[in-house]
């Protein structure tokens, strides 16, 4: 494992005004050419980007370091897998993309809508994993986060006041169910291209879920692979209690200046009934049946576990 390696492709960044700099780093991503085996693992924010980082990664590169040396373990997920628009392009149109992707094939991230990505993506022979949360855990989660990030000098944004912007659809990636159900759309039109998780699925069976992924991304596990556990063993590393623990994770601080211990809070499904009024229930209920309406697409608000 080559540490000096990830060092390096640590570029210098900042948290950033998003409505000042989107414009910008939405032209600059522009300049992205995708290769027809890069894999791209896409999210809404706090719908399991960790977790899938960690997994893609794990299952991808499996056969490229030994087993107890697992990447995973000296380095938060954030930093083997890189955004695009975050860490890579934000300030440079022409990252060290290279440096950015130790492993081959090149593994990167982003939150972009599908709308928005770089046309290679759309265009060439990649792949994107993408995974969905329930809006309410994930508006919970993100509301979490973003208030422990905030600026002291600011008041911080109240439970009510976030959830009328969450319901209005504003925020920086745009409208939560827009960006759902742009991917929704895509993989009816691809299904090769596409695959689409549910976090409640995963946590409620994650082997089947990762032996999904590895087939997906070209590296299925073999009968051996399976009979010595290995597929347990990955859900394993990357599992949240096995997450929060590592050092990194523990202590850790992002290239965005966020703390890592920020991205593994609770990890469960069903967080919400602890937050949301009976009334906020019943207005995400009712928008969730408003705009999934016919697209066959469901979410589970209940851990079945
Ligand atoms: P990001 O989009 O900012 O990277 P993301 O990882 O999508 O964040 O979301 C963080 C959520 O995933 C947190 O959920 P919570 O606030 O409801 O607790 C975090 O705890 C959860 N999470 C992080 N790692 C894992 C994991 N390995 N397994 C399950 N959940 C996880």
């Amino acid at each position: 494992m080559d540490t000096a390696k990830f060092c390096k492709a640590e570029v210098v960044s900042k948290f950033h005004d998003v409505e000042e700099s989107w414009d910008d780093e939405f032209k600059r991503l522009k300049h992205f050419q995708a290769c027809d085996s890069d894999i791209i693992v896409s999210t809404f924010p706090k719908c399991g980007t960790t977790w899938l980082k960690a997994l893609t990664f794990s299952s991808l590169y499996r056969n490229q370091f030994a087993w107890d040396e697992n990447p995973l373990l000296t380095f938060g997920p954030h930093q083997l897998v890189r955004f695009l628009e975050y860490d890579l392009y934000l300030y440079n149109p022409f990252p060290d993309l290279q440096n950015a992707c130790v492993y081959q094939p090149r593994l990167l991230s982003t939150h972009l809508p599908y709308a928005s990505l770089p046309t290679s993506i759309k265009d060439s022979n990649s792949k994107i994993v993408f995974i969905c949360r329930n809006p309410l855990d994930m508006f919970i989660s993100l509301w979490s986060f973003l208030y422990k990030l905030g600026d002291e000098s600011l008041e911080p944004l109240s439970l009510d006041e976030a959830f009328d912007k969450f319901y209005h659809g504003i925020y920086a990636y745009g409208p939560f169910f827009d960006h759902v159900l742009g991917y929704w759309k895509a993989i009816q039109e691809n299904p090769n291209k596409i695959l689409f998780l549910k976090y409640e699925d995963l946590k409620e069976d994650i082997n089947s879920h990762l032996k999904n992924l590895a087939m997906f991304l070209g590296v299925p596990f073999t009968d051996d692979e399976e009979k010595q556990g290995v597929v347990e063993e990955i859900a394993k590393i990357c599992s949240f209690e096995n997450l929060k623990e590592v050092e990194v994770n523990k202590k850790g601080v992002h290239i965005s200046g966020i703390p890592h211990t920020g991205f593994c809070r609770k990890g469960k499904v069903g967080d919400w009934s602890n937050y949301l009024t009976p009334f906020m229930v019943e207005r995400l209920e009712k928008l969730i049946q408003e705009k999934m309406d016919s697209s066959g697409l469901t979410f589970s608000l209940s851990s079945k576990t």
